[in-house]
């Protein structure tokens, strides 16, 4: 999970900054990367998930400009320099260029809320790229606060979260709403239920001696490419299985009344596996698994969510644990190297354990006592990375949401 920069502090930052431009920073954004503890796949299909913020970000310092330039630098030098015009339409780099991310909330920010000036910024970041953990959204969430500070504009996390979702598309994948609400609400030591339309965020907090080990299997989960077409494929899937099984007999009309045709409204209507049963009368193969996943992934994050709140530990492991078969097996997005992941940490000591984010690769999570927390890492870590896991275990601290605040106050408090 090697980070993208190595942490530098804010003042060192600031310095950097300073060197690279001759400018003075006056602004300082943290937007944090989150690990979905479980509800995958269900953001985008309207039904809540349970996530948290953690300890790994994107930062920024940044100076707002007079006019509409845009000029991102990167600390790590690899990723270059990106420069463009603030605009309601902004025409976007080369696919899978790290810089779309900026101009995605650009966009939305010249559009939706009329900002005029653009900024000149440097980025550090240490959330690993294409593991499932939200890195493309703390970017965009980074840039959006830079944009709203810039221009002196609102910054509700809860509305941001919604306007950013949408902006994100821009990238070209047709993603969910999960990623910028959790990195906007994060609360230390919490989990995060997240609803849908309307966006609601309702902390839950963590047992103090649960912990979630995050693990990268090695295999990169790349949005800008295959990954990115699953993932577009799958929610196709999604609506089009939807469709099929509201016009199923059973579905009475007394049944819809006042229903709303989703997910959702289905849902609070009929149980999880009678649905699954009509999906079988109206769907092929496929499609009615895709189905089955949803409806069974919707209703386990709400018995997840009582499960935290009651501290089962045992019953929320069991409920990770069929999240990662039903992904694996009705939803096709695991990877032999997650599921490898997933069985080693069984084998030691975890008491639950999934792929976290769109899969295909990336990272499992998995659910451990904080004194067993050791033990499974260490076994990992000889089993599984043979003996040099470098960077790609973490413990996740869930973490603060996002912030924008004047470079001069954090320099000052820190
Ligand atoms: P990742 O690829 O883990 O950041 C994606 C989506 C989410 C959600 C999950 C699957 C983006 C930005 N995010 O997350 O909205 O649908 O997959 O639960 O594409």
């Amino acid at each position: 999970m090697s980070p993208t920069s190595r942490p530098l502090t804010t003042a060192a930052l600031a310095q950097l900054f300073h060197a690279r431009t001759g400018l003075d920073a006056t602004f300082f954004v943290r937007a944090p990367g989150r690990v979905n503890l479980i509800g995958e796949h269900i953001d985008y299909n309207d039904l809540a998930v349970l996530p948290a913020a953690i300890q790994r970000e994107v930062r920024i310092v940044l100076r707002p400009r007079d006019d509409a330039h845009v000029r991102l630098t990167n600390v790590d030098e690899r990723f270059g320099t990106r420069e463009f015009e603030l605009s309601s339409s902004i025409a976007p780099f080369e696919q899978g260029d790290w810089g779309n991310y900026a101009k995605a909330a650009a966009e939305l920010f010249a559009r939706e809320r009329g900002a005029t000036r653009g900024f000149d910024a440097l980025v550090i970041g240490d959330i690993p790229p294409a593991a499932g953990l939200s890195s493309s959204s703390a970017l965009t969430v980074a840039c959006g606060l830079a944009f709203a500070a810039a221009n002196g504009l609102a910054r509700d996390p809860l509305d941001l979260a919604d306007a950013l979702a949408r902006a994100e598309r821009y990238v070209g994948t047709n993603s969910g709403g999960m990623d910028q609400a959790a990195c906007l609400s994060g609360r230390a030591d919490h989990a995060l239920r997240i609803e849908f339309r309307p966006l609601k965020v309702e902390p839950v907090p963590l047992p103090s001696d649960w912990r979630f080990l995050i693990a990268h299997s090695g295999v990169q989960a790349d949005k800008s490419g295959a990954a990115r077409e699953a993932y577009n494929t799958r929610r196709a899937e999604c609506a089009q299985a939807l469709a099929a099984v509201l016009i199923d007999p059973e579905l009475t009309p007394e049944l819809q009344a006042g229903m709303p045709p989703t997910y959702r409204g289905l849902l609070a209507r009929i149980g999880a596996e009678r649905l699954a049963w009509i999906a079988l009368r109206q769907l092929d193969g496929a499609l009615a698994r895709r189905f089955r996943h949803v409806v069974s992934e919707g209703a386990r994050v709400e018995r997840a969510r009582k499960a935290l709140v009651a501290g089962d530990i045992e019953i929320f492991g069991q409920l990770m644990d069929d999240s990662h078969t039903s992904l694996a097996d009705d939803y096709e997005a695991s990877h032999p190297a997650l599921d490898r992941l997933v069985a080693l940490a069984h084998q030691h000591g975890a008491l639950g354990a999934r792929l976290t984010g769109a899969g295909f690769g990336g990272c499992i999570v998995a659910l451990v006592r904080e004194r067993d927390a050791e033990r499974l890492r260490a076994a990992l870590e000889r089993d599984f990375y043979g003996g040099n896991a470098g960077d790609a275990l973490l413990i996740a601290r869930a973490s603060a949401g996002a912030s924008v605040e004047p470079l001069a106050q954090v320099l000052a408090r820190a």
